[in-house]
């Protein structure tokens, strides 16, 4: 059995061939004995006859019904099923009647149907739907979310979700070729790694933790050990305030860390992840990317258009950031954060993929690395942090880490922080530690960007926000 991006499927008790399958090879298959399953997405035809448009995630295909053919109980039973309802089917593949084309005008490619000999309905479908399959009714994002099992069956959004599980492959792949190892980190926690007012705390037993707010402490320290280069996709955890299009209380986090490196390395390692991931979607994914447009254009949307970014993606230092975003008129002094609005005024000279190097340390949580011979223009100590934005978007936060224990420890006492809550962390230190650098990108952020969604919530499954726990 053929199965998606045409992989190799075993056949299953529900079904010997793939509507897809079908569709494509049915020339090769005609007079074959085929079962097939999927959602009636279309049933016509009255008296003794019935069309039967399936989907399947493969695609579609008619089923051709004739009451002389079938059971008389099955043949009524699948004629008056509703829309949505999943129905199995067993017959022959045939080419379907072409339709007539005016004279002088080309034949269309031969299509193909099944003649329907038995069939079952697996689960009727409740009516009316909440939210339109095939049918373009409009619904909000909440209702779409609430029903995000039927949303998921337009095809525009299954798209989305598709090319979500490309991005993490083909990253996976791009750190994997270059030597770094997948690793897991505990997602119940002791002590905070981004700051302690944004924790969601949980009773452990006798004692209290924390979800984990980012493997920030555990990648390092699997470094430290001795793993060298390593990435970890997973959830991270905020109870942030915030209720924006760019910000969820859950999130998927796609985290490297790499012994023996800085700041500047693992940029490359990211702007070559990411031009990897771009690389391969344009190769490989245009239907995916159409299927997207094709709602877009309904909506009267632009396009979506995959353009590999091209290597390096520029380097504004913080301090540069600064001077452009006052140039541009925006309001902004050495040691403020650089918020959307001034995002927009360096976006406006750098659109694309820009990396935002050398951080005043005053504005990096304690395990990043300074240099006490950098400063900046009025003379604030500088770090080795740094950010990747897009337009007014970050995507990704990093830098190389401070290894030097003493150096360590005076960081978290200068940020208020109690180094004895972090000796699990601190010790990892203590016997010889390795510099070391990386980054955390945010997997919804960067599907903002690849398919042009105006909302993380497009691109998140299940979203968690302040006012979402459910589905
Ligand atoms: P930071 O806190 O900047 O850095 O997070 C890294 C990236 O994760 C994404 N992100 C979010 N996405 C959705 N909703 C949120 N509430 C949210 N918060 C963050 C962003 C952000 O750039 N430990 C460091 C990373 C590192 O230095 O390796 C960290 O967690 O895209």
């Amino acid at each position: 059995m053929t199965g998606r991006d045409g992989s190799s499927w075993e056949p299953t008790r529900y079904r010997t061939h793939t509507l897809g399958e079908v569709g494509d090879n049915g020339a090769q298959m005609i007079g074959h004995e085929v079962t097939v399953a999927g959602y009636a997405e279309a049933v016509r035809g009255r008296g003794a006859i019935c069309f039967l448009m399936l989907r399947d995630g493969t695609g579609h295909l008619q089923a051709f019904l004739k009451k002389d053919n079938m059971d008389e109980a099955t043949f009524d039973a699948i004629q008056a099923a509703s829309r949505e309802s999943t129905i199995q089917v067993t017959g022959t593949v045939a080419q379907k009647r072409p339709p007539k084309v005016p004279e002088g005008e080309p034949e269309p490619p031969a299509e193909y149907e099944i003649n329907v000999t038995s069939g079952k309905i697996l689960a009727l479908a409740e009516t009316p739907l909440p939210v339109g399959v095939i049918d373009d009714v409009h619904v909000g994002l909440d209702t779409r979310l609430d029903n995000r099992h039927l949303d998921l069956r337009r095809a525009h959004v299954n798209a989305m979700f598709q090319l979500r599980s490309k991005v993490l492959q083909y990253g996976r792949d791009h750190l994997i070729s270059e030597g770094f190892m997948e690793m897991n980190s505990p997602k119940i926690i002791a002590s905070a790694s981004e700051g302690g007012t944004n924790l969601f705390p949980m009773k452990y037993f006798e004692t209290d933790a924390y979800l984990s707010q980012s493997p920030q402490l555990y990648k390092q320290l699997a470094v430290l050990g001795g793993l060298e280069r390593v990435f970890e996709i997973g959830p991270a955890f905020r109870a942030e305030k915030h209720d924006t299009y760019r910000h969820l209380n859950e999130f998927i986090s796609f985290d490297i860390e790499g012994a023996w490196m800085n700041d500047e390395d693992v940029m490359g390692v990211q702007e070559r992840m990411i031009h990897h991931i771009w690389t391969e979607v344009a190769a490989n994914d245009q239907q995916l990317i159409d299927m997207v447009n094709e709602y877009k254009d309904s909506q009267g949307e632009a396009p979506v258009t995959v353009e590999v970014p091209s290597l390096p993606f520029p380097r504004i230092s913080y301090c540069d950031a600064i001077e452009i975003v006052k140039e541009g008129g925006g309001e902004i002094e050495w040691g403020d954060d650089i918020e959307s609005h001034h995002c927009d005024l360096i976006a406006a000279k750098h659109p694309g993929f820009h990396f935002l190097p050398r951080w005043p340390m005053s504005m990096k949580p304690f395990y990043i690395f300074h240099d006490e011979d950098e400063k900046g223009s009025t003379g604030g100590q500088l770090s080795r942090g740094f950010d990747l934005n897009y337009g007014r978007d970050e995507m990704t936060s990093g830098g190389q880490r401070e290894h030097r224990v003493d150096v360590l420890e005076q960081n978290l006492r200068n940020m208020d922080l109690d180094p004895a809550d972090f000796t699990f962390y601190t010790d990892g230190f203590r016997y010889g530690a390795p510099p070391h650098a990386g980054w955390g990108l945010g997997v919804a952020r960067l599907l903002m960007v690849l398919t042009g969604a105006g909302n993380v919530r497009e691109v998140v499954l299940f979203p968690r926000d302040r006012s979402r726990v459910t589905p």
